[in-house]
C-alpha cells in the first residue's frame, strides 16, 4: 500500500477512468463533428474495413442541368454511405471562361446550396469550394510541368471551348486539365463519378500520376472513372446531337434544375425530335433516344416499357409525359434548395467546415509531392 493510504489509489484510478472517458467522448465528437477522411479513416480502420475515397467536382457556371443531376450528382449523394467522399465546387476551373465578379459570387453561393439540395450530406462528406483550399492551384502548377503540350492540345474539351470563346483562348483553358488531376490526386482518390465528356481528363489524370510516380516513387493512387449508366451523356433539347450544357446560349437547351414546372414541361414539348411518330430507341433517333433515357433515368422504366407505353400515342403524348415526370422529379430538390437559401449562415458554416477539412487532407499530398521534387521545407 503506497503512503497515505488508500486515497491516492482511489484517485489515480479515477482519474485513469476519466482520462480514457475524456478520450473515448472526444473522438465520438471528432467522428461526429469530423467527417473528414482522417476521421473516417479512424473509423474504417476500428471496424476492419477500408472504405474508398470518391472525389468529384462540378463548376459553377450556372445553375444545374438536369443532365448535371442525373448524370453526375444524383450519383455523388448515393455514394455517401458506402464511400469517403470530397466534393468541390470547381471556382478556379469557372474562370476560364470570362466570368462577371458579382455573378460569379452568386452562383458559388448558389450552386453550394444546390449541392446540398441534391443530397450532398456534409455530416458524411467533404463539401468545399476549391479555391478556398490553396493546395489545389499549388498541385495545380507543379502538375502542369509534367504535363506534355501534345497530350492538352487533345482534349476535346479545349478544342470545344476555344471554339465557343474565340475571343478568349487563354492559358488556363489550356492547362485546366492539369488542375483537374492534381483536384483528384490531393485526396488520393480511388473512384472519380463523372459524365461521360470528362473521361478523356480522367484519362489524363491517370497518365500524368503515372508518369511522376514512374520519376518519384510511389506518390499517387491510381483513379479509376465512375460512369452511370444512364444519364451519363443526357443531350440538348434544342440539338440532340450536342449534350446538354449549363452554360449553352440558348435556355432552351437544358433543363434547369431550378425551373419551375410549367416552364420544364415547356422546354419538353419544344424538344427537337424526328418527323417520325413511333416511341422507339433506334440509331439515328437521337432526340426521341435522349427523351426516352431521359424518361428512363427519372422514373426507372426500361426502355422497352417506354416503348409499350407510348405505343401508337406520339410524340406530343410522350413529350407532355416528360415534361411531367421531370417536373415531378425535381420538385424535392427545389423545395430543398429554398429551405438552405434561406440560412446563409448555415451554408457559410458548413463550406467554411468543408474548407478546414479539404485543407487538411490535401496538405499531406501535397507536403510529399513538395518533398520528392526537391522543395526545401
Ligand atoms: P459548362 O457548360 O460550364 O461547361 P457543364 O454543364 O458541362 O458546364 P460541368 O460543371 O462541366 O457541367 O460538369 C459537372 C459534372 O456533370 C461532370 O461530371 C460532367 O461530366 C457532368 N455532366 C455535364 N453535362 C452532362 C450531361 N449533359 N449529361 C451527363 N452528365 C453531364
Ligand atoms: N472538369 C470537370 C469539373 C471538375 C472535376 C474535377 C470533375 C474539376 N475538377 C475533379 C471531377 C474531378 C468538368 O468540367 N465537368
Amino acid at each position: 500500500m503506497p503512503d497515505g493510504g488508500l486515497w491516492p489509489v482511489i484517485r489515480k484510478a479515477y482519474m485513469s477512468v476519466c482520462v480514457y472517458l475524456g478520450g473515448v467522448q472526444k473522438s465520438r465528437l471528432l467522428s461526429r463533428r469530423g467527417k473528414g477522411f482522417f476521421i473516417l479513416k479512424g473509423e474504417a480502420i476500428m471496424e476492419g474495413e477500408k472504405k474508398k475515397v470518391i472525389l468529384s467536382g462540378i463548376q459553377p457556371t450556372g445553375v444545374f442541368t438536369l443532365g448535371n443531376y442525373i448524370g453526375a450528382v444524383k450519383n455523388w449523394a448515393a455514394m455517401q454511405e458506402e464511400f469517403r467522399c470530397a466534393y468541390m465546387l470547381a471556382d478556379l476551373h469557372a474562370i476560364t471562361v470570362r466570368q462577371e465578379p458579382k455573378v460569379l459570387r452568386e452562383q458559388i453561393l448558389t450552386c453550394y446550396a444546390l449541392l446540398l439540395a441534391c443530397g450532398l450530406d456534409p455530416e458524411k462528406s467533404v463539401i468545399f469550394i476549391q479555391s478556398q483550399v490553396p493546395a489545389h492551384a499549388e498541385l495545380g502548377w507543379m502538375l502542369a510541368c509534367y504535363t506534355q503540350f501534345g497530350e492538352l492540345s487533345r482534349m476535346t474539351q479545349f478544342k470545344d471551348k476555344s471554339q465557343q470563346h474565340a475571343d478568349n483562348i487563354n492559358a488556363g483553358l489550356f492547362t485546366y486539365p492539369s488542375l483537374m488531376a492534381a483536384d483528384i490526386l490531393l485526396y488520393q482518390a480511388d473512384l472519380v463519378p463523372i459524365g461521360e465528356d470528362q473521361r478523356q481528363h480522367l484519362e489524363l489524370t491517370r497518365d500524368v500520376a503515372s508518369r511522376f510516380n514512374g520519376i518519384y516513387g510511389n506518390v499517387f493512387k491510381i483513379p479509376e472513372g465512375y460512369i452511370a449508366k444512364t444519364g451519363a451523356r443526357v443531350k440538348s433539347l434544342a440539338d440532340p446531337t450536342k449534350k446538354m450544357s449549363k452554360s449553352d446560349e440558348n435556355p432552351n437547351a437544358y433543363v434547369s434544375i431550378l425551373d419551375k414546372p410549367e416552364t420544364i414541361i415547356k422546354k419538353f414539348k419544344r424538344a427537337v425530335t424526328d418527323s417520325e411518330t413511333e416511341v422507339c430507341f433506334r440509331e439515328g433517333k437521337d432526340g426521341i433516344n435522349n427523351l426516352m433515357s431521359i424518361y428512363s433515368a427519372v422514373t426507372g422504366r426500361t426502355l422497352d416499357e417506354i416503348t409499350a407505353e407510348f405505343a401508337g400515342r406520339g410524340y406530343g403524348d410522350f413529350k407532355a409525359a416528360v415534361g411531367e415526370a421531370v417536373a415531378e422529379y425535381l420538385r424535392p430538390v427545389q423545395e430543398k434548395f429554398a429551405r438552405l437559401m434561406a440560412d446563409k449562415g448555415y451554408l457559410e458554416s458548413c463550406y467554411r467546415q468543408g474548407a478546414e477539412q479539404a485543407q487538411r487532407i490535401s496538405s499531406r499530398t501535397l507536403e510529399k509531392v513538395k518533398k520528392k521534387i526537391g522543395f526545401v521545407q
